[in-house]
């Protein structure tokens, strides 16, 4: 793939939580043009887009009613345009998201499907019932049913919906789908945005209806993971729409394992440039993951292991919009937070891989604070709290399942002020900030010389401008849940990261050495890492091999 993306440093924004530029509570195209030289600041070159399209925000956008117009509480395509722009002129591109798989029930093409137009009835999935029955025994991604019924219950048919029942899933076996996609993405890479990140792209082809393998989640879903269908239109996308232009994409590939990962990047097949893998993310849960346990920074690290081994190239990300933040999760945060963010940090830009990060990781930015459901707006939350309900799961156990895993932790406003609103908003914001704004934001991080941002931007452009750091092999040297360790080496070059994963100090095991480059600690001591801290080795190894 084209290097310049691969080695690009990826932000992604969600839109609605960046930045309010007209005191409606909720963050805008404006707002985001008003922090580009902020994003420039930090070394960004690509951002990545959360959905801005028109869509009734029953999931926040994922569920798009016009891929080709802007959401209007988000602002105008004027206004899109003019942040392209405004984008391009300090050499940072803009890639969109792309949600394929589904559209919302109030897209055009459904409306019509429910008018009884057959053209478009056959846009979407839709089966008569067996003998009183759903069509199949599947399950579905945010705890709900994945069949509705379509138009008058009387005529017993049902709408396939993998997400909400208001993002019904596309029919990939019909070509006009596929044409109308082309479309779409034409419309956006005309305009000048470098490609898509593609919303649970290796699921859009379900290869057969049958019932699936009973489990605890996702009945069904050896039918629709990666199929063949799904490899032959990616690599279809790729020959008619993505090769025109400078452009990739990368794809959030749900279930994925290293080996289907590999197929879904190989060059030679020509489907995605990269994918999002989740094994990493699964290292505090047990099956699903809303039975979360407690943090095992042995899995974490076993799985970057395995990961870095198995696949050529990466995608390095310990956050988005769906998942609790690092911090929280992965450190014992409190008086840690700001060595742990960096540590974090540290250990994630020394992975081989294209770097993404996340609107608010920059200043350590913490799971949200909320008190109760009610303050919860993520429609998964709400179905796994009705699912629990009925599982005769009881609301304190309800309360603290959600509070640990709701998507909500990540999508509190962004913090840039210690203001009232967070200097987010003027106004009342869409979802509960933080109150930990008041400490943390960027105003106050940016005036601290041991802040997480100042840290950010060391490494970021340490590793632009180091080969080894870009393109070196990969190889682990300690992953014993305390101390994670390894090595990427080039051309006679050895950077060693290591990290410590406790809140004491550490010996450094005898085999690492080196002069030190980087630490995020102010005079590191040479046999001793601090708590949480990260520092990395740089020794020649020519001569030696
Ligand atoms: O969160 C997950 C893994 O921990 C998965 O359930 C998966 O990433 C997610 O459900 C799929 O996410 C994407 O598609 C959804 C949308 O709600 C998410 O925000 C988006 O990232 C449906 O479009
Ligand atoms: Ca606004």
């Amino acid at each position: 793939m084209n290097e310049k993306y691969k080695h690009s440093t990826v932000y992604q924004i969600y839109p609605r939580s960046f930045c309010d530029s007209n005191g409606d509570g909720i963050g805008d195209i404006r707002g985001i043009i008003s922090k580009l030289d902020y994003l420039k600041g930090l070394g960004i070159d690509v951002i990545w887009l959360s959905p801005v399209y028109k869509s009734p925000n029953d999931d926040n956008g994922y569920d798009i009613s016009d891929y080709c117009s802007i959401q209007s509480e988000l602002g105008t395509m004027e206004d899109f345009d003019e942040l392209l722009s405004s984008a391009r002129e300090r050499e940072i591109s803009i890639i969109m998201d792309l949600v394929i798989n589904h559209t919302s029930d109030e897209h055009e093409w459904f409306r019509r499907a429910l008018n009884g137009e057959e053209k478009y009835k056959n846009y979407y999935i839709i089966r008569k019932g067996k003998d009183g029955k759903l069509p199949n025994n599947w399950g579905n991604f945010f705890a709900d049913c994945p069949w509705e019924p379509f138009g008058d219950p009387a005529n017993e048919e049902y709408y396939l919906h993998l997400f909400s029942k208001k993002q019904p899933d596309l029919n990939w076996y019909n070509p006009e789908v596929y044409g109308e996609i082309c479309d779409i993405m034409r419309f956006w890479l005309d305009k000048g945005v470098a490609g898509f990140r593609c919303d649970v792209i290796n699921i859009i082809y379900k290869s057969s209806l049958a019932d699936g393998k009973k489990r605890l989640a996702l009945t069904g879903k050896e039918h629709y993971i990666s199929t063949e269908g799904t490899h032959k239109i990616l690599a279809s996308l790729r020959r008619d729409v993505m090769d025109r232009y400078d452009a990739f994409t990368v794809g959030e590939t749900v279930m994925v394992t290293p080996v289907m990962a590999r197929d879904l990047t190989d060059e030679t097949r020509g489907e995605l440039d990269m994918v999002f893998a989740f094994e990493h993310m699964e290292c505090d849960q047990i099956g699903v993951k809303w039975f979360k346990i407690p943090f095992k920074p042995k899995r974490l690290m076993r799985t970057l292991t395995k990961w870095q081994t198995e696949l050529p190239w990466n995608t390095c990300y310990f956050e988005n919009h769906d998942q609790p933040r690092s911090v929280t999760r992965f450190t014992k945060g409190g008086e840690y937070r700001k060595a742990g963010s960096k540590m974090l940090l540290g250990l994630l830009f020394s992975l081989r891989g294209t770097t993404f990060v996340y609107e608010g990781q920059e200043i350590g930015m913490t799971n949200g604070a909320f008190d109760s459901l009610d303050e919860i707006m993520d429609i998964e939350s709400h179905n796994v709290n009705k699912m629990a309900k009925s599982l005769g799961i009881i609301q304190p156990f309800r309360w603290n399942l959600i509070r640990k895993t709701t998507r909500d932790n990540a999508r509190t406003p962004m913090q840039w002020t210690g203001d009232d609103g967070a200097g987010f908003t003027t106004g009342r914001p869409w979802l509960k900030l933080n109150p930990n704004y008041k400490e943390i934001n960027v105003e106050a991080d940016l005036l601290d010389p041991d802040g997480v941002i100042s840290f950010f931007k060391r490494i970021n452009s340490f590793k632009k401008t180091s080969p080894t750091l870009r393109d070196g092999s990969f190889c682990e040297i300690v992953a014993d849940g305390k101390l994670y360790a390894f090595s990427r080496e080039l051309d006679g070059e050895e950077l060693i990261a290591v990290c410590n994963f406790t809140t004491s100090k550490r010996r450094i095991p005898g085999e690492i050495s080196g002069e030190i480059v980087i630490s995020t600690v102010k005079d590191p001591d040479i046999n001793v890492l601090s708590p949480y801290e990260y520092r990395l080795y740089r020794r020649k190894t020519r001569g030696k091999i």
